[in-house]
C-alpha cells in the first residue's frame, strides 16, 4: 500500500481536480465513484474541502491521484437550484467549502457605493453565521472622505470594513492582514475592482480584469468557475461568482427579521409576538425607526429584501 497524502482541492474542472499538499505541490486526483462517501447529499468534493488522496504514476508533469477520502467541511457556500444547468442532477453544488470569512467587495464610486446590496450580503452572512468584511476599493475617487457616511452604519452593527485603492495601493497592506492564514470567499458586483485587487494580493496575474478582456466600460463577468488562490502571506482567497448564484433558501420571509440584527433588541416590545415589523400596531421596530435609533436606510432593504422573498 502506498502511502496516503493529504491537502485541499483549489481547482474543480470538469473531470479531476487540483489537489494542493502542504508542500504547495499540486496534484491532479479523481476519484472514483462509489469509493468516497459523500458529504451530506452535497456534491463529493469542492474547491477548499480537505481530501486524502493515493499517488498513481503519472504520464503528464503534474504528479496524480485518486481521491480516497473528503473530510466534512465545516461550512459551504452553496450555489442556487434554479440556476443549475443540469437539472436532473439532485446534488446541491457546492460553490466552496470550509470558508472563514465573507469579503464583499464594493467601490466608492464607478460603480457607485450600494447600501441595499451590501444589506443583503449582511443578511446573508448572519443567516449562515459567516463574519462579513466590507472592502471598498477606489477611494481614489473620493477626495472628501464621503465614504465614511455610508460605513457608519456598519461599523456600528461590528462589521469589519477596509477602504483601499488598488490603482494607488492605499489600505492594501491592511486588507492583507484581515485575510492572513484564513479562507475568504470574495464576491461583488462587476466593476468594483474585484480582480484587480486579487491580482495585487496574489501578486501576479491570475485574473483577467475587465480592462483586458471588455473595452466597453460596462464591465464584464470574465469569472466562470469559482476559482482559489493561494496569498503569499497565508490564506486563501476564493473568487466566487456572487450571491445572485448563492442559495438563499436559509433566509425565509418569517426569518429575515433575525439577520437584521440591530432589530433584535426592540422585537421582544412589540405588540404582536409574530410582528413583521412592516404593517403591525405597536410595532416597536418601526418606533425606533422613526425615532432614528434604527437606520431608516436598513429598514427600507428590510423591506425590499422581504418583498424578495417567497412566500
Ligand atoms: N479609480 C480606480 N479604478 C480602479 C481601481 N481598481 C480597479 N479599477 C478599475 O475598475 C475597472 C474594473 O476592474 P476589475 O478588476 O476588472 O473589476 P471586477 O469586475 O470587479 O473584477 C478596471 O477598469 C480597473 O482598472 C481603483 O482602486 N481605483
Ligand atoms: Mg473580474
Ligand atoms: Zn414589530
Amino acid at each position: 500500500m502506498k502511502e496516503t497524502l493529504s491537502g485541499m482541492v483549489t481547482r474543480v474542472t470538469g473531470a479531476s481536480y487540483l489537489v494542493e499538499t502542504g508542500d504547495g505541490v499540486s496534484h491532479r486526483c479523481w476519484t472514483v465513484p462509489g469509493t468516497v462517501s459523500e458529504n451530506e447529499g452535497a456534491n463529493l468534493v469542492a474547491v477548499g474541502d480537505r481530501v486524502d488522496f493515493q499517488p498513481k504514476a503519472s504520464g503528464s508533469d503534474m504528479p496524480e491521484g485518486v481521491i480516497t477520502r473528503v473530510e466534512k467541511r465545516r461550512t459551504a457556500l452553496v450555489r442556487r437550484r434554479e440556476v443549475r444547468r443540469n437539472r436532473s442532477k439532485e446534488k446541491e453544488q457546492v460553490i466552496a467549502g470550509n470558508i472563514d470569512q465573507l469579503v464583499l467587495i464594493t467601490s466608492f464610486d464607478d460603480p457607485p457605493f450600494n447600501s441595499r446590496l451590501v444589506d443583503r450580503y449582511l443578511a446573508f452572512a448572519e443567516s449562515e453565521q459567516l463574519p462579513l468584511l466590507i472592502v471598498v476599493n477606489k477611494i481614489d475617487l473620493d477626495e472628501e472622505g464621503m465614504v465614511e457616511e455610508d460605513l457608519e452604519v456598519y461599523r456600528s452593527l461590528d462589521c469589519r470594513t477596509c477602504l483601499v485603492s488598488a490603482e494607488d495601493g492605499r489600505g492594501i497592506d491592511e486588507l492583507r492582514e484581515l485575510l492572513r492564514d484564513r479562507m475568504s470567499a470574495f464576491s461583488g458586483h462587476s466593476g468594483v475592482g474585484k480582480s484587480t485587487i486579487i491580482n495585487l494580493l496574489v501578486g501576479r496575474e491570475e485574473l483577467r480584469t475587465a480592462e483586458t478582456s471588455c473595452k466597453t466600460g460596462k464591465g464584464v463577468h470574465t469569472t466562470t468557475n469559482s476559482a482559489m488562490f493561494q496569498l503569499p502571506g497565508g490564506g486563501y482567497v476564493i473568487d466566487t461568482p456572487g450571491i445572485r448564484e448563492f442559495n438563499l433558501s436559509g433566509i425565509t420571509k418569517e426569518n429575515l427579521r433575525f439577520y437584521f440584527k440591530e432589530f433584535l433588541r426592540y422585537m421582544p416590545e412589540c405588540a404582536f409576538s409574530s410582528c413583521s415589523h412592516t404593517v403591525e400596531p405597536g410595532c416597536a421596530v418601526i418606533k425606533a425607526v422613526e425615532s432614528e435609533a434604527i437606520d431608516p436606510a436598513r429598514y427600507e432593504s428590510y423591506l425590499a429584501l422581504l418583498d424578495s422573498l417567497d412566500e
